[in-house]
């Protein structure tokens, strides 16, 4: 890791603002600073962060941004250059992508809010919410045209991406080895008649250059999708292979599986930062009421002329839904794939919530058990 003289940057910046004599000088130091602000420009710095450095001394911090996240550490870079940061115990819900402030010993100071945020159930028997991005701007939904694809499993994405409030974008790769991919666009576009769609060769950087728009620079892309539909493959064309994908890091879960847990973002040669999210492949969601709510609308809004608020859309008389689907208007496996999805994420954040207020009472119960040890010691 490089660790570069910050101070040259945050010294420069306050002489280039302040009356100099020498002009020339001046003139240089205020090219230096406008370079350093296209460097953090390229990262995704934007105006939504800039005006979170309200008071003088969050001024006077240096913005990083986390660019990788190991199980200790988190790889970070800014203005002037990368750095190691050890992860603290005031750093635990910081994750790739976030942007931090650093003062002048390089000590972390605090996180700026986010405008984007990507988290689901940590997976396997783990009651936790796994923070998965920050800050992260398209999602490219990958689904192979072939007997694979499944729009039930790109809607739980869809629905990821809804609530994280990112914008997803569907990418459909093996192209080359389908003889109708029309058949395939037109299923999307039946269901999300606005959506974006991008039938790709992942194979092919030419082919992925339709790509290109969503990853210029300031724009960070995610790219998710189930094992075997061309993730890595994709990722590797869109780099342009300059970039070396960095090793993942590999522990054992609780069912003896191998979960990758490290992520890491890449810069793309168009500019844009690319998002590795190796691990991916058990999506459980949970706090995503609204992002399920947001993917089915139509659903929804057929819901509110139910003759029951309560309505399950089973047998129930009046119910707008199955009228719906008797005319055709709306597909069975919507419905289930809605059902299915809300079902999940009530369930997964009950526990959740379960499990945050037992650790709650847990600590409570510690601290006064501590304070009466205390009070006694006093006596
Ligand atoms: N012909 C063709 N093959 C592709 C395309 N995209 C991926 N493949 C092949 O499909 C296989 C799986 O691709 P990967 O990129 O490893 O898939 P992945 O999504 O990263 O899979 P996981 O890492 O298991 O999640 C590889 O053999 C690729 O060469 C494509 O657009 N066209
Ligand atoms: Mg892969
Ligand atoms: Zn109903």
């Amino acid at each position: 890791m490089k660790n570069l003289n910050r101070f040259s940057t945050i010294k420069s910046k306050s002489a280039s603002s302040s009356i100099s004599s020498d002009s020339q000088s001046a003139s240089k130091l205020a090219i230096k600073s406008e370079k350093s602000n296209d460097a953090l420009t390229q990262l995704g710095w934007r105006p939504f962060f800039a005006q979170q450095l309200v008071d003088e001394q969050s001024r006077h911090f240096l913005p990083a941004k986390v660019m990788a996240c190991h199980r200790n550490k988190f790889e970070i870079q800014t203005e002037a250059g990368e750095l190691t940061l050890a992860i603290t115990a005031k750093m635990l819900d910081i994750t790739v992508g976030d942007w931090i402030l650093l003062n002048e010993d390089n000590h972390f100071q605090q996180r700026l809010a986010r405008h984007s945020l990507f988290s689901r159930k940590a997976p396997g028997s783990k009651v936790q919410t796994q923070l998965i991005a920050a800050n992260v701007d398209t999602v490219f939904i990958v689904s192979s045209l072939n007997k694979d694809f499944n729009m039930s499993r790109i809607e739980r994405y869809i629905a990821l991406a809804n609530e994280a409030d990112v914008t997803p974008v569907f990418v459909l790769t093996k192209a080359d080895l389908c003889d109708d991919t029309q058949a395939y666009i037109k299923q999307i576009l039946s269901v999300f008649p606005l959506a974006m769609v991008e039938a790709v060769n992942a194979l092919s950087q030419e082919s992925v250059t339709s790509l290109q728009v969503y990853c210029g620079p300031n724009q960070t892309v995610a790219v998710m999708g189930s094992s075997g539909v061309g993730k890595s493959t994709l990722i590797n064309s869109l780099l342009e292979d300059t970039a070396q994908l960095t090793s993942e890091i590999r522990e054992d879960d609780s069912k003896g599986r191998h979960t990758t847990t490290g992520r890491s973002l890449h810069q793309m040669p168009s500019g844009g930062l690319l998002l590795d999210t190796p691990g991916m492949r058990e999506l459980q969601l949970a706090d995503c009421e609204h992002g399920v709510s947001e993917t089915f609308e139509e659903i929804t809004l057929l819901a509110q002329q139910c003759r029951f608020g309560d309505c399950q859309h089973q047998s129930e008389p009046g119910c707008a839904v199955q009228v719906a689907i008797t005319k055709g208007e709306l597909e069975v496996r919507r419905l289930m794939s809605y059902q299915k999805l809300l079902r999940e994420q009530a369930l997964n954040t009950a526990t959740l919530a379960e499990k945050r207020a037992k650790d709650r009472s847990q600590s409570k119960y510690y601290r006064s058990v501590q304070d009466g040890a205390r009070s006694l010691k006093g006596k």
